[in-house]
């Protein structure tokens, strides 16, 4: 198998063998029934398709019965499918400056793999010959700067911090500025993921997010909403809020491999109507993929 396609096999054990495991369990030589259409729709649902969709797909499996006649149930498996392939766009470009500096924004709340994926895109860019600079702009959390310096140590990126509890948008501004000045091709800013109260967090992404374009008219070029898959609508009611505050431009899907709840991905999708850019698949820094709509299909419907 090709190694992207596995990786994102093993990558997504979890959900393709619980979800949609159960999903293939039903549909199998037996005749379609109402119930069969019954418990396609409560584990489409369970499998965290959120309602539209599971409404959406099996409505279009019921015509597909109709018109092709069709009697087993196994023969809902390849329309469910293509079916689910088509609510994804296809792979999605990243667009960055068309000079460097690029000025990238992680946001997200906290835990959701912000900091360890800034780590796993510098990895990515400097496998590219790309010259990076990260800027610890959370600077509410004691150790969140001496996280980010373990990642710079470990892949001789330079770090912009500034003092614990300092203004975050002074070091994001210090960072570009530095970044300009020292002639790297990309930014990374790593932000706050809880500050005292959610609001104070929405203003302070805000701010950062102007003064960036004040060192660099341009900037931001992406602001990355990292969401935690493990989470199900927690984090799309999250992403609801930051989509508000700032001009979030794209999605990093974090902890697919930790998580049985991949199926989110359609609902994320159908709700959000953001770019997927990236998915997390494991806690190392080679373990960042560009989210790739195929692959992601065959890892979840493995059991299929
Ligand atoms: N399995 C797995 N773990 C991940 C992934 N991404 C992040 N993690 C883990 O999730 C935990 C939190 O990640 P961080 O990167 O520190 O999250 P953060 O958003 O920076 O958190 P705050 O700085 O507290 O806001 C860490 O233990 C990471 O190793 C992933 O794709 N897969
Ligand atoms: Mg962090």
């Amino acid at each position: 198998m090709d190694n992207t396609f596995s990786k994102w096999k093993n990558g997504l054990a979890k959900t393709s063998k619980s979800a949609f495991g159960r999903v293939a369990s039903i549909l199998g030589a037996s005749e379609i029934t109402d119930e069969t259409w019954d418990d396609l729709e409560a584990l489409l649902i369970q499998a965290d398709l959120g309602i539209s969709t599971t409404t959406d797909i099996v409505e279009a499996l019921q015509r597909n019965t109709r018109d092709f006649g069709w009697v087993r149930s196994d023969e809902l498996k390849t329309a469910l499918r293509a079916e689910l392939r088509s609510r994804l766009d296809d792979q999605q470009n990243i667009n960055l400056a068309e000079t460097p500096p690029s000025v990238i924004l992680l946001v997200g709340v906290n835990g959701s793999g912000k900091t360890t994926s800034a780590a796993k895109l510098g990895a990515r860019f400097i496998a590219q010959d790309k010259k990076v600079l990260f800027g610890a702009a959370d600077t509410f959390r004691a150790a969140a700067v001496e996280q980010l310096q373990v990642w710079g140590e470990r892949l001789q990126i330079g770090v912009i911090s500034g003092q614990p509890e300092s203004d975050p948008g002074a070091v994001a501004y210090n960072t570009v500025q530095a970044g300009i000045a020292r002639d790297v091709d990309i930014i990374l800013i790593d932000t706050a993921g809880r500050l005292h109260t959610r609001f104070n967090l929405m203003q302070e992404l805000e701010k950062v997010e102007r003064v960036v374009g004040k060192a660099l008219s341009s900037a931001p070029h992406a602001v990355w909403l990292v969401m935690d898959t493990t989470t199900g609508e927690n984090a799309l009611q999250q992403a609801r809020a930051f989509k508000e505050s700032v001009n979030v431009t794209g999605l990093i899907l974090s902890k697919l491999d930790s998580s049985a709840r991949g199926g989110m991905v359609f609902a994320i999708r159908n709700e959000l109507k953001l770019p997927i850019l990236f998915a997390g698949l494991g806690e190392k820094v080679e373990d960042l993929e560009i989210f790739n709509p195929d692959a992601f299909i065959e890892g979840i419907l493995s059991e299929f």
